[in-house]
């Protein structure tokens, strides 16, 4: 049997040190996570509190970050953990998503010197556990129009409002929290705040009863006359670019977070149709699940070959927005299709928690969602391609 990034050639495009990392991430998963994901995706809990330790000794959290603890790789190096978090579960890949890429990011870009001191050692060693509030109940694809808000009271700030779908707010120690501060401005009077979530009048109920990434916390973030001191707020950033810079880092961690998810289910679906034996021969014997396979490896070949590409543009500083629109839209489309159809070679055994292949799809629900539905990652490149922007 050979791999399908075998038959692409694939290996030869990733450095050894790239692959060593690759290899001693997923060793840890094999040991620590993937043993216990589908209990945890059946209770719909995960021990956040005891993975962010693990993950920051790896050196996952703030991975492609420097200084302030960060390990500083390259961001192909970042994307290839994020792959082999997501041949985990998503739930993984998005517990050091948002930490890293999110609130750190936000803080690491956008905060002042004390604000970089104060949260991002604790937060590179899984310490002190960051959320990211940029959503709200109507303002997911247009966080443009948000809602809750942020009032001068003398030198204090006080937010008030709610935030909706943020992962890991209910187990959070801080939140990186997005508000309107001005009445007539529009997304320029959008800034950012690094809340304490013991801040009074903060508070972040879970949201329950999903039907996908069940590994992974989520919740609501409410905002009653959230008092801050000036202090809190980050200074460099200033308008929706703030929050859209770090969505570029998170969608760029789901370029290969996606294909990770996919890379699993075929690899135990080539397993399972050489084993599986139906009328009298194996499964994998039959032309059209050769077809499928054949049309499965080449969509995720091409899927990792994009994400590389990218890889490389992103570490020579040249990656453009409409770009990582390009991987996100890529990986998270054809990801959930390869996941449905290798639940369809599983037969009954493809809609249990035996296997991974309907987690995983059910997982890239959420994932092709979040970061920018495929339709908003669509209409961006759309806008690249006209210069007519059609969101509105
Ligand atoms: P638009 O007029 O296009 O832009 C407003 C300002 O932002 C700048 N900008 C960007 N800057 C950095 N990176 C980008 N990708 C940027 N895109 C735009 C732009 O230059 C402008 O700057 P300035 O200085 O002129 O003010 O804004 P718009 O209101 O038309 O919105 C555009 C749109 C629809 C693409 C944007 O709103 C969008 O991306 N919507 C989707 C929202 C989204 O993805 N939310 C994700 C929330 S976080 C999350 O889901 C975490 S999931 C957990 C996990 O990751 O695992
Ligand atoms: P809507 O914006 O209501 O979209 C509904 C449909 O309308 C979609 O198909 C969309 O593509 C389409 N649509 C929207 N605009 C247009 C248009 N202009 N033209 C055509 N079609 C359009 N957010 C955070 O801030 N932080 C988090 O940590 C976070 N974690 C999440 C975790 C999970 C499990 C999930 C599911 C979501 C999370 N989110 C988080 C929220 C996520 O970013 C939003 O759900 C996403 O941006 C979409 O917003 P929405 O759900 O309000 O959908």
């Amino acid at each position: 049997m050979t791999h399908p990034f075998t038959v692409f050639g694939i290996d030869g495009l990733i450095e050894d040190d790239e692959r060593d990392m690759q290899r001693s991430v997923r060793a840890v998963l094999d040991e620590a996570v993937r043993p216990h994901l589908a209990d945890w995706f059946e209770a719909g809990s995960v021990p956040v509190r005891e993975l962010a330790p693990r993950f920051g000794e790896l050196g996952l959290l703030g991975m492609h970050l420097e200084g302030y603890g960060c390990a500083g790789t390259s961001a192909t190096a970042y994307g290839l953990a994020c792959l082999e978090l997501e041949a985990a579960d998503s739930g993984i890949r998005s517990l050091v998503s948002v930490q890293g890429s999110l609130a750190m990011f936000a803080i690491h870009r956008w905060g002042s010197e004390e604000q970089k001191e104060q949260w991002l050692p604790s937060m590179a060693a899984g310490e002190v556990i960051g959320c990211f509030g940029l959503t709200e109940q109507d303002f997911g694809s247009n966080p443009a129009g948000m809602r809750t808000h942020a009032r001068r009271d003398g030198g204090d700030w006080v937010l008030n409002g709610s935030k909706m779908w943020i992962t890991n707010a209910p187990v959070a120690d801080v939140a990186v929290v997005w508000a309107q501060t001005e009445r007539d401005a529009g997304p320029k009077g959008i800034r950012g705040f690094v809340v304490p979530t013991d801040t009074p009048g903060f508070s972040a109920p879970e949201i329950t009863k999903k039907l996908s990434l069940r590994a992974s916390v989520t919740g609501e973030i409410v905002l009653e006359d959230v008092r801050l001191p000036e202090s809190a707020l980050l200074p460099q950033a200033a308008g929706l670019s703030g929050p859209l810079s770090c969505l570029n880092e998170a969608r760029f961690g789901i370029i290969f977070g996606a294909v990770g998810a996919a890379r699993d289910c075929l690899e135990t679906t080539l397993s399972y149709v050489r084993d599986r034996e139906i009328f009298d021969k194996p499964l994998a014997a039959y032309q059209l699940t050769q077809a499928k396979l054949a049309d499965m490896s080449l969509e995720l070949g091409k899927a990792m070959l994009l994400a590389l590409h990218l890889g490389r543009l992103k570490d020579a500083g040249t990656l453009r927005p409409e770009q990582v629109s390009l991987g996100k839209l890529n990986s998270c489309r054809e990801s959930i299709a390869i996941a449905r159809e290798c639940r369809t070679l599983l037969g009954a055994n493809g809609i249990t928690l035996e296997y991974p292949v309907l987690r995983h799809a059910n997982n890239l629900e959420s994932v092709r969602t979040y970061e920018g539905t495929d339709e908003i990652h669509q209409l961006t490149i759309g806008r690249a391609l006209t210069g007519e922007q059609a969101f509105r």
